[in-house]
């Protein structure tokens, strides 16, 4: 292995729309550089990227695949993202550890939605990215045509460095811009290719889009446009330095067509990646914080030792694996390191080269490399690590909030316990996922990114701990409230043989404005009941709002006044304190307009302008208020509010009202009254459910 000095290190995340080529085009990138002897495929399963038994069964990537492979004296880390909206996760956590992005885009569809999510996560994190438009050897392929909806959409900065031979059935091969050479390949799926001139067909298309791609070169550098616009020729190695920079720069976005099932220009993608992509140390330096105080990391080999570790997995033979971006400094396998976010030591057993399920072995880890760890204790994802003694931490990782919520209840009930470290472990993994035992409805209730987020955590539950698990919506976490005072006396006696049992009590029941919860208060005079008793009221009170009168629900926002009871001298008891006043409770807030609430979320959509209908239309239908709507470039921001029972499965819904383009985040707002007619609806189900509980 050469030496990986942080200037020959290029990170990249291969990221796109889901079903855009990611996988596909890693496949040929193992086989050209030897990791294989064949090209694999999706639809046999046997990618060395998409190596997940749940990948391989639905034919989509799941987790990201991380490759360090050698290319021309350089490393490359590449790192095979998933597409899909529901994996989005993965997506951000590679993309904040890489210095470029390989955005696949379908030489058929063009930019798509999720080219859209990874661009605009590109942008947000300054990434250099290099567009590849792959399956130019499919019926249907245009290169001129996606790469115009890539500038309509998205940048008019993508500009080809090679454009393709022939289309469709007849791709054979692509023209270097830049060295005016045509490279075409033999055709039969190897990496072999031979150089020739430019074929007479294209040598004016050749001559326009070379000079309009020196044309944007030079424009961003002063002196190297004015030599230009004078007629000098400007040589390759004024060129390449002049293009590196601009692509560092997001001045410039690398355009490279290919076919990776027959394997055509996907060398020349390891080209414009080894050649124009910034090595880590030429990046800006990355931030970190301790304190208050913000400390500037410098892609340094030199500096002191700084690592995130972004993503974790769990290998049924190997255990767990925590993989890891090196920012700063450099480390032996031998030296002790710190989590600075846990302050904890941790041993490392071993650095792993990742090439797929597969890790190389290697002593040292340096400045820009991405490397697996084995075994870390108490790492987890957006952890920073460092030498002992260390306080600066990288800033976390943002991850997407979920938004769509299942309950799980485990099939066998002797599975409880094994279902909470179960649910540990995959909650440690995959930093999208929120776990919350609701402690009115009692629901466990699991959130992820979508359906198939969850459907897929559950067979892996299954299949690592052997917990089968059934899913039902989530109970809706209704309370009870009254409208109007009431009073009413609860008188609790009883005779029998020797000693009885006696409480009486007078209570007004008040309602409260929401979210005043319960409140007591003790308006006794003469000892109409001895101050001994009062906390027994008290507490009779707070046990029965806990079951409220029409459903069961919680009784919030009332206030209850003691103002009047008897006592006796030998009968009266705590006990028969707290059983009058559950009784007052109950009579009283029968009379009292008792009512039920449910919780409204504050929901914030966002879609392109031609959805807003649909969406606004939609919200009608889920008893939504919409608060108001914003632009925000040429997306609509749709601002409501809506009862949770109706939001259960937008998100699912959302996508296919939106083919994918809406999104969208909602958290708790306050409580509202239940429409009379839901109400009625509601207490039947209790009523139901109680019923089948006797
Ligand atoms: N004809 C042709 N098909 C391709 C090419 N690249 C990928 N495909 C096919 O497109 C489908 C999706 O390919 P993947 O490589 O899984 O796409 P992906 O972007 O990794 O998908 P996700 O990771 O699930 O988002 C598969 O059926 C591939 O065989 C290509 O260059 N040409
Ligand atoms: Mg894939």
């Amino acid at each position: 292995m050469a030496t990986r000095r942080p200037e020959n290190i290029r990170t990249v995340a291969l990221v796109g729309h889901g079903g855009s080529g990611k996988t596909t085009l890693m496949e040929a990138i193992a086989f050209d550089l030897g990791l294989t002897t064949r090209l694999g495929n999706i639809e046999d399963g046997n990618t060395v990227s998409d190596f997940g038994a749940e990948e391989q069964k639905r034919q989509i990537s799941i987790n990201t695949s991380v490759f360090s492979v050698e290319y021309k004296e350089k490393q490359l880390h590449i790192l095979d993202c998933p597409g899909y909206a529901d994996f989005i996760g993965d997506l951000r956590s590679a993309m904040r550890v890489t210095d470029s992005a390989v955005i696949v885009v379908s030489g058929v569809h063009g930019v798509e939605v999720h080219t859209e999510k990874a661009w605009e996560f590109s942008e947000d994190l300054g990434l250099a990215s290099v567009f590849y438009i792959s399956k130019m050897e499919r019926e249907n392929a245009d290169f001129q045509k996606t790469l115009e909806t890539i500038k309509d959409f998205l940048s008019d900065k993508a500009i080809p460095l090679f454009l393709p031979i022939g289309s469709e059935a007849d791709f054979k091969g692509v023209v270097d811009l830049l060295r005016q050479k045509a490279y075409i390949y033999k055709g039969d799926g190897s990496k072999e290719f031979s150089e020739s001139d430019i074929p007479d067909d294209m040598q004016s298309d050749v001559a326009t889009a070379r000079e309009a791609l020196l044309e944007k070169i030079v424009e961003t550098d002063d002196e190297l446009m004015m030599r230009y616009l004078e007629g000098e020729e400007i040589g390759l190695d004024e060129i390449l330095p002049a293009l590196r920079q601009a692509v560092r720069d997001r001045e410039l976005f690398p355009v490279v067509p290919g076919s990776s099932p027959a394997n055509v220009g996907v060398l020349q993608l390891l080209d414009s990646i080894a050649e124009v992509c910034p090595a880590p140390v030429d990046m800006p330096p990355r931030k970190a914080v301790s304190g208050e105080e913000e400390i500037v990391v410098d892609a340094d080999p030199e500096g002191p030792f700084r690592a995130l570790c972004f993503k974790i997995m769990v290998d049924p033979y190997v255990g767990k694996l925590s993989f890891l971006r090196v920012f700063s400094g450099a480390l032996t396998s031998e030296s002790p390191i710190f989590n600075v976010n846990k302050e904890e030591e941790e041993r490392i057993s071993a650095f792993k080269i990742m090439k797929g399920k597969d890790g190389e072995d290697v002593k040292e880890i340096v400045t820009g490399d991405i490397v697996a760890i084995p075994k870390l204790h108490s790492t987890v994802v957006g952890d920073t690590l460092a030498v002992k003694g260390e306080k600066a931490t990288f800033p976390p990782i943002k991850f997407p909030k979920p938004v769509y919520s299942v309950a799980v209840l485990p099939k066998s009930r002797n599975d409880e316990d094994k279902l909470a470290t179960a649910l540990g472990k995959m909650l440690e993994e995959d930093p999208t996922l929120h776990f919350e035992k609701n402690p009115e409805t009692l629901d466990s209730v699991l959130s992820g990114m979508g359906d198939l987020h969850i459907d897929i955590l559950l067979s892996k539950i299954k299949e690592r701990y052997g917990v089968d698990l059934d899913t039902k919506t989530p109970k809706v976490p209704y309370r009870e409230t009254i409208k109007k005072p009431a009073k009413a006396q609860g008188k609790y006696k009883k005779q029998t043989g020797g000693r009885g049992q006696y409480g009486d009590v007078h209570i007004e029941f008040q309602p409260l404005p929401r979210g005043e919860g319960f409140q007591f208060e003790d308006k006794i005079v003469g000892g109409a009941v001895p101050k001994s008793y009062i906390p027994a009221v008290e507490k009779g009170l707070r046990e029965a709002i806990q079951k409220g009168i029409l459903a069961g629900f919680p009784t919030v926002d009332v206030k209850a006044i003691l103002f009047f009871g008897s006592y006796h001298d030998v009968d009266s008891s705590e006990m028969a304190f707290k059983i009058a006043a559950s009784m007052a409770f109950k009579k009283a807030i029968s009379e009292a307009s008792p009512i039920l609430l449910e919780p409204i979320m504050n929901v914030e959509v966002v879609v392109p302008e031609e959805y807003l209908g649909d969406v606004m239309g939609d919200f009608n239908g889920r008893r939504g208020k919409i608060m108001g709507i914003d632009s925000r470039g040429h997306l609509q921001v749709v601002k409501a509010q809506v009862p949770l029972a109706e939001m259960f499965r937008y998100a699912i819904i959302l996508r296919s009202m939106t083919s994918g383009r809406g999104n969208f985040t909602m958290e708790y707002s306050h409580y509202e009254e239940v429409p009379h007619e839901i109400t009625k609806k509601i207490i039947a189900q209790a009523e139901a459910e109680a019923e089948e509980e006797k």
